[in-house]
């Protein structure tokens, strides 16, 4: 269903880039990138190229863990014990996904310290679709069908991103992502086939989640500052608006399998394209939720700020341990 081919007519040639790099090593990067060649932590890199990755990969990581506050909301009320250890296993799994990342982010030398204190103090951003909140069971269904379903599809091109670790860490996490949406899809479609009532609860998470999806995507092309930059360097294989039409169009059928209406009046099949043609999507609440007004953010900050204080303990015991052993080691 998520393709990983990832040939495309016309994605050819790397375009030069910044002036002030010294030009046979910038000449030899970009050969490297066009050649398709993984990019090494230790390999010269432009300066650029080193902030938009730190950029990304640790956005990318405090998606996950402040993506496990949706849905751990729900693990003390999941319906059955087969749910909850579900869940359960699926919020770990997010919370793996972040301490990769992190790794990965790390490797361009910005310390996981550094990162962590740029998300508590809102100077980094994490995906706005944390940013709503989960009213009923339906939506850890909408969740895993919807939120990892666009994850997925966002991250199976990142598979083969330019940065080798980065690319790596997106092997595992597609296959984790792959389940999370399958369960997901398992418990939407059990509520749209239950009681009327289930029904209706499945219709409306679905019509709360559907455009926040959408959006988790970014801005569109003409609008997006770093995607033609991104594309050049092979860290983005695919652009914002490809992978949201191809969630659209896998979608779609999806939801009509299981009975559901997709809250969109304007979505329609287009013959000429082979895909559907769909509605505006609010860009205005969009950015408002990228500038940190989104309808639970504030909370979902302050959940993460005292995580972080209470368990201190844990990162102190842990450093005390290791100074241990190490004292040990050299005694020895
Ligand atoms: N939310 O120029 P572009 C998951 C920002 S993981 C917030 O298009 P770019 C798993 C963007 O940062 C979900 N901000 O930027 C899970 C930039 O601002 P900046 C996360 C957004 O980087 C499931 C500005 O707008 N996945 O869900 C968003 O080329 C369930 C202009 O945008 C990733 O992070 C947004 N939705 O493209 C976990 C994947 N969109 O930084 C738990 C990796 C855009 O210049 C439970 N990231 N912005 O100040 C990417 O692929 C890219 O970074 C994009 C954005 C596609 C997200």
């Amino acid at each position: 269903m998520y393709t990983t081919d990832l040939s495309k007519p016309g994605s050819a040639k790397v375009q030069p880039i910044g002036p002030a790099e010294d030009p046979a090593l910038l000449e030899a990067f970009e050969a490297r990138v066009a050649a398709d060649e993984f990019i090494e932590p230790k390999d010269w890199m432009p300066e650029a190229y080193r902030r938009t990755l730190t950029r990304q990969i640790s956005q990318h990581a405090h998606s996950e863990i402040v993506g496990m506050l949706p849905e751990g909301n729900w693990i003390t009320r999941a319906p059955s014990l087969r749910r909850k250890a579900i869940l359960l296993a699926k919020v770990q799994d997010e919370a793996g996904h972040g301490l990769y990342l992190y790794c990965a982010a790390e490797t361009l030398g910005t310390s996981r310290e550094q990162m962590i204190e740029a998300l508590h103090s809102g100077k980094a951003k994490y995906s706005t679709i944390f940013n709503y909140p989960t009213l009923t069971w339906a939506d850890i269904g909408a969740i895993g069908w919807l939120v990892d379903g666009a994850a997925i599809m966002n991250q199976v091109p990142l598979q083969r991103t330019s940065y080798g670790p980065y690319a790596r860490a997106m092997v595992r996490v597609c296959k984790e992502e792959s389940f999370h949406q399958r369960q997901g899809y398992e418990i939407s479609m059990q509520l749209a086939r239950g009681t009327p009532e289930q029904k209706r609860m499945m219709q409306d998470a679905f019509n709360r989640w559907w455009w926040p999806s959408l959006m988790m995507f970014g801005p569109p092309d003409d609008n997006s500052p770093n995607t033609a930059q991104s594309m050049r360097w092979r860290i983005k294989r695919e652009t914002n608006d490809e992978l949201r039409q191809k969630f659209v169009d896998i979608t779609v059928p999806q939801a009509e399998f299981i009975g559901l209406t997709v809250p969109d009046p304007d979505l329609k099949w287009n013959e000429e394209k082979g895909g559907y043609d769909f509605g505006a999507i609010d860009w205005e609440e969009f950015y408002s939720v990228v500038k940190g007004e989104g309808p639970v953010a504030k909370e979902r900050i302050t959940a993460r700020r005292e995580a972080w204080e209470k368990n201190a303990w844990v990162r102190e015991a842990a450093q005390a341990h290791e100074a241990k052993k190490q004292a040990r080691k050299a005694a020895a």
